[in-house]
């Protein structure tokens, strides 16, 4: 299958380096990582020599910002990060060829070399200008050590450097109302000297190279925002800043200045490269330098979210293009935001599905996150992640789908046939429709694989899951094979080489669970070039034993996670000295079916090996019965004990830590997380109805 759109030799994949100030998210995995891994994967797949480069970004205000919000060092911060972020990206199944970060010496020493190489040919604009300056904090402020209204879409909290609303990359001098992000003061504006890149001045290189050149190959959202900033008209961009963390600007007059964050970022890319080439012994001009024949040189892909495309589009290919020896991106195929239950994903509100959570309470369900991600990624406009749609789109096509048809072609394999693939003969009209439509999909999955379309690409795998499972239950091999066994060897026969296909093409979208299937099928891992066979597994062949592919996720693991974005609201609230909103209105009827009454608490005891929670017996007048409840860190119990509770009888009883809990007492939680009971003012009777 030759014909796939990669006329390239070479490849050169990067995806946004993730500032070191925090971990990472799945709005992060659905903007710049699995859209790159699954690309990635395909072209090695295809024997592309591809090389797939990422980092931390690890200098900034983000970082300085957050070294002082704890207390400790900028070095401290990124150390801790850069590890957890390291560590997650690997246990998820990211394939970087390395995972580099800005700290390192090379990327220094890279950094300065491209400065001074645009400073010796005078591309810089040298200027002593007015800047604003934090009278409380001794300090120039730049990007996010200041905030205000942005000049283009007049929403509040721009930054010195870029609106993250409508993407435009700014000047501080050019925010309206600006205030400290350090003192929270109005700044006032005092004399400096920085070096501009004059993107004015590149303009109509930019108008042409972009605006033109690439009209049909960048998506329409990535296109839209850089011709309206290129209509509006670009201007000088400071390309350093006073700042005591960073890259230092390589110049005897600039002395405590350092390169701006967005200068040096991109570069990261090229010094993780070289890194990369140090260690493996390949040349990295290769992958980054113009080759004497064009036709040599690699294509470059930026995967990215959308807040970081005029870096990416406008102010990197311009500096690589004022350098003159480096290729420029071919493509940018930046993804919209996701969003997490309703409202945007939020480090700093902890509102958010943090990987290394998800690694720790879903072990060996990387896939899971992947398919669904995949399925739901913002390739056009924003997208919604819900534990609700997570749970659904596991259990009914993952487990009922895909699991299940794998699952029983192997278990009946094992049954009729001892585990062996068994000649066909007398094949179908269906059996030959099944043998055209697997010719068929390796190819349309190709197709929008290469055009950034992975929503669809994965759609289209499952079809084949679909067309399997379909197939193998019409064909109804359990009844069949009573009165026909030659032709449950052919269905089982077919069956199979479906699922080697699924093997082969699960491997760009769901690594791990090809690499089982592989051992399923006790089948060499193969290449893209096998798709759409249906001789892969011949008569004769052995296969390995039949493990479930996937597990249902369950109520009670939706209930959990959902419980713990309310947590992370209720403490943001109680942070914000303020109580959290209302939840979504209910009907009247759904609040009569609660049976809350008046009881009494007759004995109390800790629960063993728990902080929180005590074992209550209530009197509840209708009977009595255990309740476990969380207030073990604010009452001991011989406290409680001839308390009057609340308690909510028609809970579903529930199992927490062995103990089946029958009920709920209801306490009021303040804004600082104290809980205390909720009774009548005067002594009533046990069993009376609250309503
Ligand atoms: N560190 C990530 C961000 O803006 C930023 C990307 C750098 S890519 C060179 O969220
Ligand atoms: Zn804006």
């Amino acid at each position: 299958m030759s014909n796939i759109a990669l006329p390239f030799k070479r490849y050169t994949i990067t995806s946004a380096l993730p500032y070191a100030n925090g971990p990472l998210h799945i709005g992060h995995l659905a903007g710049a990582y699995i859209p790159a891994d699954i690309y990635v994967r395909f072209l090695r797949l295809n024997n592309k020599d591809v090389v797939y480069v990422c980092g931390s970004d690890e200098h900034g205000a983000a970082i300085t910002i957050k070294a002082k919000k704890e207390g400790t060092t900028p070095q401290a911060i990124i150390d801790k990060y850069h590890a957890q972020i390291k560590l997650s990206f690997e246990q998820f199944g990211i394939s970087f060829d390395i995972y580099h970060r800005t700290s390192e010496k090379i990327h220094h020493e890279l950094s300065q070399e491209f400065f001074l190489n645009l400073y010796e040919k005078g591309e810089f604009i040298e200027q002593v200008t007015e800047q604003y300056y934090d009278e409380e904090y001794h300090q120039f402020l730049a990007d996010r050590y200041i905030t205000g209204t942005c000049p283009n879409c007049k929403s509040e909290g721009a930054y010195g450097d870029q609106c993250e609303k409508c993407g435009t990359s700014l000047n501080p001098t050019d925010l309206i109302n600006p205030i400290s992000t350090l003192s929270g003061k109005p700044p006032v504006l005092r004399e400096t000297r920085h070096w501009y890149l004059p993107l004015d001045k590149y303009q109509p290189w930019l108008e042409e190279w972009l605006l033109e050149g690439k009209k049909e190959v960048l998506k329409p959202n990535v296109y839209g925002q850089c011709r309206s900033w290129l209509k509006s008209g670009l201007q000088p961009r400071s390309m350093t800043r006073d700042l005591d963390w960073g890259v230092d600007v390589p110049l005897e007059e600039a002395k405590g200045k350092k390169l701006y964050v967005w200068l040096d970022a991109p570069i990261g890319y090229i010094s993780a490269t070289k890194q990369w080439a140090l260690d493996t012994g390949n040349d990295w001009e290769k992958y980054w330098k113009k080759q004497i024949n064009p036709a040599d040189d690699a294509c470059l892909i930026h995967f990215i979210g959308k807040d970081n495309i005029v870096f990416h589009c406008i102010t990197f290919p311009s500096i690589l293009h004022a350098h003159g020896e480096y290729i420029l991106p071919e493509n940018v195929p930046a993804n919209e935001f996701l969003n997490l239950e309703g409202d945007k994903l939020s480090t700093s509100r902890n509102h958010a599905v943090w990987l290394h959570e998800y690694l720790d309470e879903f072990p060996g369900k990387q896939d899971e996150l992947r398919y669904v991600l995949t399925s739901i990624l913002p390739e056009t406009s924003d997208s919604e992640f819900t534990w609700k749609d997570f749970q659904a789109r596991v259990n009914n096509e993952l487990v009922a789908i895909f699991g299940n048809f794998i699952n029983r072609v192997l278990v009946l394999s094992h049954k009729y046939f001892g585990g062996k693939v068994m000649e066909t003969s007398q094949l179908t009209d269906t059996d030959r429709f099944i043998f055209s439509e697997l010719e068929r999909y390796p190819k349309h999955i190709a197709g929008s694989v290469t055009q950034f379309r992975f929503r669809e690409a994965l759609a289209q795998f499952m079809n084949v899951a679909r067309l399997g499972n379909k197939y193998l239950a019409d064909s109804e091999p359990w009844k069949l094979v009573k009165t026909d066994e030659e032709r449950v060897k052919s269905v089982l026969n077919v069956s199979l080489q479906i699922a080697a296909n699924l093997a082969i093409m699960a491997r760009p979208f769901l690594p791990h669970t090809a690499q089982r299937m592989f051992a399923m099928l006790n089948f060499e891992a193969a290449g893209w070039q096998q798709a759409g066979r249906h001789d892969l597994l011949p008569a004769g062949h052995q296969l390995g034993e039949a493990q479930l592919l996937f597990e249902k996720i369950t109520d009670e693991q939706v209930d959990a996670q959902l419980a713990k974005l309310s947590k992370a609201k209720e403490t943001n609230a109680r942070a914000a000295k303020t109580v959290p909103e209302a939840k979504p209105n209910i009907s009247f009827e759904e609040f009569v079916r609660m049976d809350i009454r008046v009881g009494k608490i007759l004995a109390a005891e800790k629960v063993a090996k728990t902080k929180k929670l005590l074992k209550l017996t209530i009197d509840t007048g209708i009977d009595r019965r255990t309740v476990v409840s969380g207030i073990a860190e604010f009452f001991a119990p011989e406290e409680v004990v001839g308390k009057q509770v609340a308690i909510l009888v028609n809970l579903e009883p529930r199992e927490i830590k062995g103990i089946v809990s029958q009920g709920m007492i209801l306490m009021a939680e303040d804004k600082d997380g104290r809980l205390d009971f909720v009774v009548p003012q005067t002594e009533v009777q046990s069993g009376s109805t609250i309503r």
